[in-house]
């Protein structure tokens, strides 16, 4: 509701009006209008006669109506639908040997944050699993400033210099001339710009991996993925990238699983996260990590750290945990706080700066210009959730939708008729650029050291596991085969072919090419650099039941004991439970008692859970071994390798659904055993139930 009290307007009018305000009663405020005037009738426009037009006149309905008119804004070009929550930064060590930025010098102390996380593609409204990156945006409120890390759960990009940005979106979204594919890839342009793109192959290899459709915003990593510079009191610089770790590890969907939750739920990672933070259960929480470097050592590396393409292996410079963000709270209202957030790469705060990364460079650019046409001027920084928290004061004045009332004549410094109040000066422990120096020719030329697009490639796709390289594989294929000219489809099997044979064979294969396509010219030899473990998603994924979420299918007559049981070990285990019944009304459980579900069969598939109970009567189990919802259930989640225990009356619907026994089937009396099995999905299955390429 917006009032005086939300948008601080001023506090409620006294006397007579103020009388005629606390008129509604029971606790509701009067309703005004935007000027204030109380309304007597929100029901029924004025009109000539109780049959007749409505009159101009009636300023009432005609300022809700053009309110309403005006409520859209324009939509992120790119980033468009993200989910977003304020929380907190807290630092565990200190940089203050390499960096002045309080943030990463105060031990102990808590940075409020705001993180809008997004995918990439979709427009506002589109689904939250289609395979793309996801943006991870954090807006940290300093003591010196607001402070942004914008960066992707990937830690590479599809090219090398901003001034390419356009083109590739360009690519990527719907056709121009049809106005489709939305929210996805998979189409003749994209993969048309990137056959003749080498450079973004790296980066295709993480967009084709699982990393691409998270099961939750909780379970990515996040990355900043330019080198940017701290800088120490005396100036000296220190290359740093940025890492978040998710607490409760990394985990994504299967493929088929993400097709079909964009259906059953479109809002599953926002409603994930919403539910995470109102319940206060498993609050999204990443360790933050850098890994710092000098100018020297980077001299040693076999890539440029410069080249946005590019990342620096785990292995080659560790890691080191700084800090953990915690989201707890949820915003107030999603357009006033999560839509309306500007986050810009250049909002730095003194101690940090940024590196001649091409592709920083323009994005340092390009998002200021955005958000003054996205909101509408250049007073957004006044909208609370961009306001730094900190003190601010400059000479800057008016523009469309100034919020401020700045005192005095003097609006501009030096000056010397600012009495009262003073004019802001500038301080010597400001924000200070590094001092880099500069020589050599004006060029458009990119540097020699940015030429190789492949060899991360490789190491990439060589660094996964066989189940994920098979999975990697698939999702070039389903791309491709969405491609209709067979021109661009080779033209990627040949870049394939650079990074590795045996993944260009089984692409060409499930492709059902004929032949194996030449290779294009490489710029420098593919080199075999060492593999990196730390690339795995599988293998860094983290055994567990914390904050994921069990599913128990039930019927009337089902055992109320085993539910009790089932549903107490999996909440122990720090699971969230949820009773599925066909009626939402739920049914009556053995013991007599009337137990309402938390979902109705229909709408709640298995594709929303992690690992599923199928507990049934036999007379239940009759009924809906003919109803597809219920066969489905069972057939999905033995399909997406999820843990799945049962009853007698559970195991009829399971055979119906052709569910064979594993590690993973298990009896519901067992719950030591499904509550093992439930903590990973069930990857040896996996080659059972899909023909992989
Ligand atoms: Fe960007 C939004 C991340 C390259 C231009 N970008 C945007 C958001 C994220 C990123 C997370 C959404 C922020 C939010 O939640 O509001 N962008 C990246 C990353 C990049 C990158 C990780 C490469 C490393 N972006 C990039 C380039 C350009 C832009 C090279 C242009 C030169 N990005 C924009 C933008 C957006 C944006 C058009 C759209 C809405 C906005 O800025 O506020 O300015």
């Amino acid at each position: 509701m917006a009032s005086n009290d939300q948008n601080g307007g001023g506090s409620a009018p006294k006397g007579q009006a103020g009388e005629l305000h606390q008129q509604a009663g029971d606790g509701h405020p009067v309703l005004t209008t935007n000027q204030g005037v109380p309304v007597a009738d929100n029901q029924n426009s004025l009109r000539a006669h109780d049959r007749g037009p409505t009159l101009l006149e009636d300023f009432i309905s005609r300022e809700k109506l053009t309110h309403f008119d005006h409520e859209r804004i324009p939509e992120r070009v790119v980033h468009a639908r993200g989910t977003g929550a304020h929380g907190y930064f807290e630092l565990t060590e200190s940089l203050a040997q390499y960096t002045t930025a309080r943030l990463f010098t105060e031990v102990g102390e808590r940075t409020p944050v705001f993180c809008r996380l997004s995918t990439v593609v979709g427009n506002k409204g589109s689904m939250d699993t289609p395979r793309d990156a996801r943006g991870f945006a954090t807006k940290f409120y300093t003591k010196d400033g607001n402070y942004d890390l914008v960066g992707n759960n990937m830690p590479v990009f599809f090219i090398q210099d901003a001034i390419k940005f356009p083109d590739l979106v360009h690519a990527v979204k719907p056709e121009p001339d049809r106005g489709f594919p939305q929210a996805s890839g998979a189409h003749d342009t994209f993969w048309d710009f990137i056959s003749l793109m080498p450079e973004s192959m790296h980066m295709i290899m993480w967009l084709m991996s699982d990393r691409a459709i998270p099961r939750s915003l909780a379970m990515m990593e996040g990355f900043g993925i330019h080198s940017f510079r701290f800088l120490d009191a005396e100036g000296r610089a220190t290359f740093v990238k940025f890492h978040w770790k998710p607490r409760l590890g990394m985990q994504s969907l299967v493929w088929d699983e993400a097709v079909k939750i964009a259906g059953a739920d479109n809002d599953f990672n926002r409603r994930d996260l919403h539910d995470r933070i109102k319940s206060g259960k498993a609050l999204p929480t990443w360790d933050l990590a850098v890994q710092l470097f000098t100018e020297e050592d980077a001299a040693q590396f076999p890539f440029d750290h410069l080249d946005a393409t590019k990342i620096i292996p785990e292995e080659l410079v560790p890691l080191k945990v700084v800090g953990h963000m915690v989201l707890d709270r949820w915003v107030d209202n999603f357009f006033a706080e999560t839509e309306q957030v500007a986050f810009c790469p250049a909002n730095v705060v003194p101690g940090i700066d940024f590196s001649e990364d091409p592709l920083l460079q323009g994005r340092i650019f390009s998002y200021l210009d955005t958000q003054l046409i996205r909101l509408g001027g250049p007073n957004f920084q006044q909208i609370p959730v961009n306001a730094p928290k900190c003190p601010f004061a400059n000479h800057q004045q008016d523009g469309f939708m100034q919020m401020g009332r700045p005192k005095g004549r003097v609006m501009y410094e030096p000056a010397s008729l600012d009495e009262d109040p003073k004019t802001a000066r500038a301080t010597a422990g400001g924000f200070r650029s590094a001092t880099v120096p500069a020589s050599g020719q004006r060029t458009r030329l990119r540097p020699e050291s940015f030429a190789d697009h492949y060899s991360q490639a490789r190491q990439f796709y060589r660094s996964q596991q066989p189940l994920e390289q098979a999975h990697l594989a698939a999702a070039l294929v389903f791309e491709l085969s969405k491609v209709e000219t067979v021109r661009i489809r080779e033209a990627m099997v040949g870049h394939l072919r650079h990074i590795d044979e045996d993944l260009a064979a089984r692409v060409a294969a499930g492709l059902g090419l004929q032949g194996m396509p030449e290779p294009p010219d490489a710029a420098r030899p593919v080199q075999d650099l060492p593999l990196s473990p730390a690339l795995s998603l599988i293998g860094n994924s983290v055994p567990t039941l914390e904050g994921r979420s069990v599913g128990i299918l039930f019927d009337e007559g089902s055992d109320a004991a085993a539910i009790k049981s089932l549903r107490d070990a999996a909440m122990a285990a720090g699971a969230m439970v949820k009773l599925v019944a066909p009626k939402v009304g739920g049914a009556t459980l053995s013991d007599g008692k009337h137990q309402p579900a938390d979902g109705q069969l229909a709408g709640t598939p298995s594709v929303v859970f992690d690992a599923v109970a199928v507990l049934l009567s036999a007379d239940a189990a009759h009924k809906l071994r003919s109803e597809a919802a219920a066969v489905q259930f069972a057939k999905d989640a033995f399909g997406h390798l999820k843990a799945i225990a049962h009853d007698a009356g559970g195991k009829a619907l399971l055979d119906e659904a052709g569910v064979m026994p594993d590690a993973g089937v298990v009896m519901a009396t067992d719950t030591a055993a499904f509550i093992e099995q439930a903590k990973t999905r069930q990857w040896d299955r996996e080659v059972k139930v899909r023909t992989l390429p």
